[in-house]
This record gives structure tokens, sequence and C-alpha cells, in this order.
């Protein structure tokens, strides 16, 4: 039985303590993995928004090493916060960070910061030369305060850096392009990479090249053209992270979208927010970290704020959607291992796991669909505009009544779950006809996650890409801990991220995990294998250490 954690994850990257949200500046440099990110060091709250950079150090992306702050708010170019922004490894392998910094009087504007000590490995100290900052001040064409979130910077063919950032032209959400020669003077480029009429303020962009082929990741510099596509990524504002599959042009700095149409598509179908990549130069992969802030009632734990499990991610062979993966890093916390051979779950069935610590857990299932699929429910319309609220209504009125129903699903698993079911986590696929052919439905239902009040109890969907008429397996992998809970739809293509915080979890009560099917259908389940996962020494305090 786990000690009540107090909410804290086992394997997620957080800070010991204090407050912390967006991912800046992740990098590859000399054989250590480097995280900074948004940190009040002073306590678990936002606050005034006068934020440091805290840095964390890793050799494996899994266990991490605090470092203390890397950039503080002492100039008067960032006396208001040192904000959002990345890291670019410059041509002599130099790192080099463009951050927004709000200004003495509020005003945002990008500065740069360099090593204090290049030849020191884990980059512990970084100087902000006064004689250049900011190095791109806030254009007159800014409206609303809104001009923020540097990219890690590319090169062009024409030898000159670019980095993208977030603004607010003139009540238009615009991504705008700014080209130098020497990372210091800055030019705007002439037009927006992107601008959005309908969304004055976007944040946290990213602009990276996928390969059309295979999952290896590209180095951000990689040029557009054949077997290259680039993804451009934005965080709207009070919502979430969207992207889109496009061609960029580094002559004219255009971004078109494949598909003619900004048709934005979701990173994340549960809730995360300031996604951020980089390139692993080690294993040559991209890699995503993301934002997953606390969604309790604000309670003074102490610590708010967790980062996603990184993501390894790659263009699905569609070429228009992203595919996301856990690192597989994680395999080397796999403990206890608990494998029930295939499953057949019946109508109304349940079927627990056991033999693994149901609190941290990698569990990975195949739920074969039954071969008739005639049962399956109409999809009503109005789900197709994803809105949560239908799609919630649906689950409440399955999740609620007992006992086997017409349809094809749900089916899925019962996480994070107190012995007398009380309290339980779904997650699940629904097969639904529309128009002579079959859509899935994936779903995290939050609605009894937990017996606290004024703790958020979402429900989150979104449709899945698979084609089960051609193949009849969905898979499913969810990473349980704690308070968290990852899924990974249809091989990494759907994922949905939950924040949850059941009483019994809290008291230090068993957990329990379960396959469910409440179809009209006995659904096979041809792969299922769980792992029960270690503790991972994640920024741990010196103090912590001592204790026995
Ligand atoms: N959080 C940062 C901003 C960014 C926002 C400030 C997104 O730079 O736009 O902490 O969460």
């Amino acid at each position: 039985k786990q000690s009540p954690r107090n909410g804290r994850t086992a394997y997620h990257f957080q800070p010991a303590k204090n407050w912390m949200n967006d991912p800046n500046g992740p990098l590859y440099h000399k054989g250590m993995y480097h995280m900074f990110f948004q940190y009040n060091p002073h306590g678990p709250t936002f606050g005034t928004g006068k934020l440091s950079w805290g840095h964390s150090v890793s050799g494996d992306l899994v266990n991490w090493a605090f470092l203390g702050t890397a950039l503080d708010p002492t100039s008067p170019f960032d006396a208001e916060g040192c904000w959002s922004g990345s890291a670019t490894t410059l041509a002599d392998g130099r790192p080099a960070i463009l951050y927004t910094g709000r200004d003495a009087s509020g005003v945002q504007v990008q500065n740069v910061a360099f090593p204090k000590n290049p030849s020191d490995p884990l980059l512990r100290e970084w100087r902000k030369p006064p004689g250049c900052n900011p190095v791109v001040p806030q254009p007159g064409d800014v409206t609303g305060n809104n001009f923020r979130d540097p990219t890690t910077a590319w090169l062009g063919r024409d030898g000159l850096w670019r980095f993208a950032v977030a603004a607010e032209v003139g009540g238009v959400g615009s991504t705008l392009v700014y080209r130098s020669k020497d990372f210091v003077r800055w030019e705007r480029g002439s037009a927006p990479l992107h601008a959005s009429p309908d969304v004055p303020v976007w944040e946290c962009p990213d602009l990276f090249p996928v390969a059309e082929r295979g999952a290896e990741g590209l180095d951000t510099s990689a040029r557009g053209g054949a077997g290259v596509r680039h993804v451009l990524k934005l965080s709207k504002a009070a919502d979430e992270d969207y992207y889109v599959v496009g061609r960029y042009d580094d002559e004219a700095d255009t971004f078109a979208p494949v598909e003619g149409v900004f048709d934005w598509r979701r990173i994340d179908h549960g809730h995360l927010f300031g996604a951020k990549t980089f390139f692993d130069a080690r294993r040559r992969r991209r890699v995503l970290w993301a934002w997953v802030d606390e969604t309790d009632d604000g309670v003074d734990k102490g610590w708010r704020g967790i980062q996603t499990f990184p993501r390894a991610l790659w263009l699905d062979a569609d070429g228009r959607q992203l595919v996301q993966w856990p690192v597989e890093e994680i395999e080397t916390l796999r403990k206890g291992r608990a494998a029930l051979a295939g499953a057949v779950v019946g109508a109304g069935g349940l079927r627990e796991i056991a033999g693994v610590d149901a609190l941290q857990a990698d569990v990975e299932v195949v739920f074969e669909v039954p071969e008739s699929l005639d049962d399956a429910e109409e999809l009503d319309p109005e789900w197709l505009q994803h809105d949560p609220h239908k799609l919630r209504a649906c689950a409440e009125k399955k999740a609620s009544s007992p006992g086997p129903r017409g349809g094809v699903g749900p089916f899925g698993l019962v996480v994070m779950a107190s012995g007398d079911m009380r309290e339980q986590t779904t997650v699940f696929f629904q097969v639904l006809r529309h128009g002579g052919t079959y859509k899935v439905l994936m779903c995290a239902d939050l609605t009894r996650s937990s017996t606290k009040e004024g703790v958020h109890k979402p429900f989150y969907a979104g449709f899945v890409d698979v084609d089960v008429e051609k193949d009849r397996g969905i898979s499913l992998r969810t990473l349980i801990d704690h308070s968290v809970v990852e899924s990974f739809g249809g091989g990494g293509r759907t994922c949905i991220t939950a924040r949850v915080y059941p009483e019994h979890v809290a008291a230090g009560g068993s957990s329990h995990l379960y396959l469910f099917n409440n179809g009209a259908h006995p659904v096979t389940v041809s792969k299922i294998e769980a792992w029960e996962l270690g503790t991972a020494s994640v920024n741990v305090e010196q103090d912590d250490r001592a204790d026995p």
C-alpha cells in the first residue's frame, strides 16, 4: 500500500515543491538532458507571475536532479518575470536561450541568455548580456501586451537564424518570425508565419520538422522539402494545445497546411498546456513535454503542476496527424508484471488486473471488437462537434445504468478504483456507426473519479483514426501515477491526459485496476500487459534523501 503521497507522482516530472507551469528550453547537450520550467521558487502559486526558470538535468529523461534556477527576474528587461522560451544549440555547439521577459513596467519583450561557463556540462549558470537585451522590444503594432514565448531557433539556407513568437497584432493572433545572423540583432519577417483573425491570443508556439516516413526525429534546422513536413503547434489562451501539419518554406518564411486550411487538431483530448518539443540528438527523437496543471480546488499541498511523461512523437502514415508515445526509457522503471493471457470480457463484464500496484502502473491492452458490428449505436452528429458536454451526457447515460446495453462498447479500463467502486476513472472506446462506416470514440470519464467536492471531474473524448473493419484490434496504453492518468489510444494517435484526486488514494486505501465491457457482446482482449512502475528519483530534495 502506498503511503499517502499527497497526490505527488512517482515518475512524472515535478519540482520537490512550489509552483510549476510551462516547460521551457528542453535541450540535449553533451550527454545530458536539460529541462527548464516556469517556476515560482517562493510558493505553490503563480502569484504575480514574477517567475524564474527552474532547471533540472537527467541522463535518461526519467530521473532528474534539480539545479536551482537558471534565470531569475533580476534585470530591467525581465524584472516582472522570466517567462517562457526555448533553447537552441548554436553552430559552435554552445546553447543559447531565447525567452520572454516582462520588463519593469510589465511589457513583454524578448531576451537572450548564454551559459556563463560554456564548458560546464550542467549549464548551471546563465548570463543575460545587459548590452543587448531586450534583443526584440515589443513592436508598435502588438496589441494587448501579447508578445511572448519564442521558439527554438532554426537555420535557413541563407545562413540566418530564425525564431517564431506568438503575438497579437492588431487584435489578430499571429505567429511572427524574426531573423538574425548573430543571434543578437533580430529583424522581423515581412509577413507572419500564420494569423488567426478569430483568435486574438495564442501562446507557446512551436515549429518543427517531421519525417514523412518513420518515427525518427529531425533536427530543428532540417530543411523542408521532399520527405519532410513541418508542424506548427500553438496553445490557445485559456483553452488547449493545437497543431497542424504543413510545409514550411525557409526562402519566403511561409507555412502552408497540407490540408489547405488550418484544420487545428488537438495535441491531447484531455488537458495539458504549453507543449514544447526538442530534438533529442542522442536517440534521434522529437520529444514533447507539456504542463499538466492541478484540477483540484486549489488546496495548498505545497506544490502545483506536473509535466506529461516525455513523449516521442512522429508523423502518422497519413501525413496529417501526429503519433505520440511515452519514451522507451519508462521501461527502466518496470517492476512486477501482471499478464492476463488473452482474456474475454463478457457483456457487462469486469475483470480485475491484479498483481501490480494500481497507483504506479503502465498498462497496454488490445481490444478486438466483435465480428459483427451490427449493434453499433448511431453516432449523434452533434458529437462530431467534439462537444464534451454532449459526449459527457452520453457517458453518464452509459456509465450510470448497470449491466450490458446495446452497442459495441463502451469497453476499456477502470483505473484508480476504490474497493467499493464508488470512486473510479474509466478510459474506454465506443464503436459508433456513422454514414455506412464506423468511427471509434475514445473517452476518459472522470465524473466518478473522486468523492471529494471541489475537484474538476470532466469527461474527455476524441475520435481515434482507426478502421475497425480493416483491423478489429484497438490498442490502449495507459500510464497511471497517483494523480495523473495518461492514455494513448490507437497506438498513440489519440491521447487523453487527466488529473484525478480520489479520496481513497489520499487516505492510503487500496486502488484497483480492471478491464470492463459494457457493450452487448463479449470483447476479446488479445493483448494485456500490465507493469508496476517503480518510483523515479525526480528532483528529490537533499533533506528528503537524508530520510532513512
Ligand atoms: N505561461 C507563461 C507565458 C506563456 C504562458 C508565463 C502559457 O510565457 O504564454 O508563465 O501558459
